[in-house]
């Protein structure tokens, strides 16, 4: 006989969904101890609007004239690498509060992109970690400023709360759902204009198709430790680390570490299919 191997998790849902019913995962200030234990919290307001309107707009002009493209292998990113004004915004007064509360106050900036959802471009985004696709340390955040409003509809961004605790899990692409405990159920955090969605790069996270409302479009800093070889430059506090790694992560398809991969081997045997 064959011997069935099964995986089994375990976690805390009682607790886990208290603190969602409670509403918890959401505040004026950040609360670590929260972001800790569900892998992600809201800072309502944090950014005026008018500022993401501004974005917004920006965005809306250069994307008329073509100056930003959607990347052509995913479905929502914009690049914005040239553009000062989307990275300038996280050096924003209102951030310092956040900062404050994350690597001792020396935190660093990896990579900026838009990510835009609408009735032109309307798939869902399976589900996944971003960490996998991450370099250097596993405590590293994908924060989410909120330019116009993201709630189910409008395909905003559903996490499975807890899940960063499983930590890297060795690959990368979608992952299985059913493996997780039953009951514990994915949170849509609605967010208006100006929130900001903190989010462990670990937490299990996905997105439902557009299908009414307005665009769905945020604005993504990657965040890491300042002393991290891959910060690219200080939010706050020291960035000096003697190791340094200057790429863009953004473009990971067309720099590499490596030689022979997984993923290039799989690009490899594609191509010669396709021959
Ligand atoms: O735009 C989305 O809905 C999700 C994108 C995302 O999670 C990612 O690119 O890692
Ligand atoms: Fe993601």
């Amino acid at each position: 006989m064959i011997a069935q191997i099964e995986m089994k998790i375990s976690a805390p849902i009682a607790k886990i969904k208290s603190s969602i019913d409670l509403g918890l995962f959401e505040g004026d200030r950040l609360n670590k101890l929260v972001l800790d234990d569900l892998g992600f919290f809201v800072v309502k307001g944090l950014i005026k609007s008018e500022r993401c309107k501004e974005l917004a707009s920006l965005y809306a002009n250069l994307y008329t004239s073509k100056s930003l493209v959607r990347s052509p292998r995913h479905s929502t990113e914009v690049k914005v690498d040239s553009n000062q004004e989307f990275e300038d915004v996280f050096r924003d007064e209102s951030f310092t509060t956040l900062w404050n509360k994350l690597f001792n106050g020396n935190v660093g900036l990896s990579f900026v992109r838009l990510l835009s959802k609408s009735a032109d471009s309307p798939s869902a985004v399976i589900l996944h970690q971003d960490i996998s696709y991450q370099y250097g340390d596993n405590e590293q955040y994908s924060l989410f400023l909120a330019l116009s409003e993201c709630h189910n509809l409008n395909g905003g961004l559903s996490l499975y709360p807890g899940t960063h605790k499983l930590g890297y899990l060795g690959d990368a692409g979608e992952l299985e759902s059913s493996v997780l405990p039953n009951d514990l159920t994915a949170v849509c955090p609605e967010l208006n204009v100006g929130d900001v969605l903190l989010m462990n790069s670990n937490t299990w996270h996905f997105s439902q198709a557009y299908s009414q409302g307005h665009e769905r479009l945020m604005l993504e800093a990657h965040i890491i430790d300042g002393l991290s070889p891959y910060a690219k430059n200080a939010l706050s506090g020291s960035c000096n680390s003697e190791w340094k790694v200057e790429m863009n992560p953004v473009n990971r398809e067309e720099v590499s570490f490596f030689k022979n991969s997984r993923s290039q081997r799989i690009k490899q045997l594609q191509s010669e299919l396709d021959k």
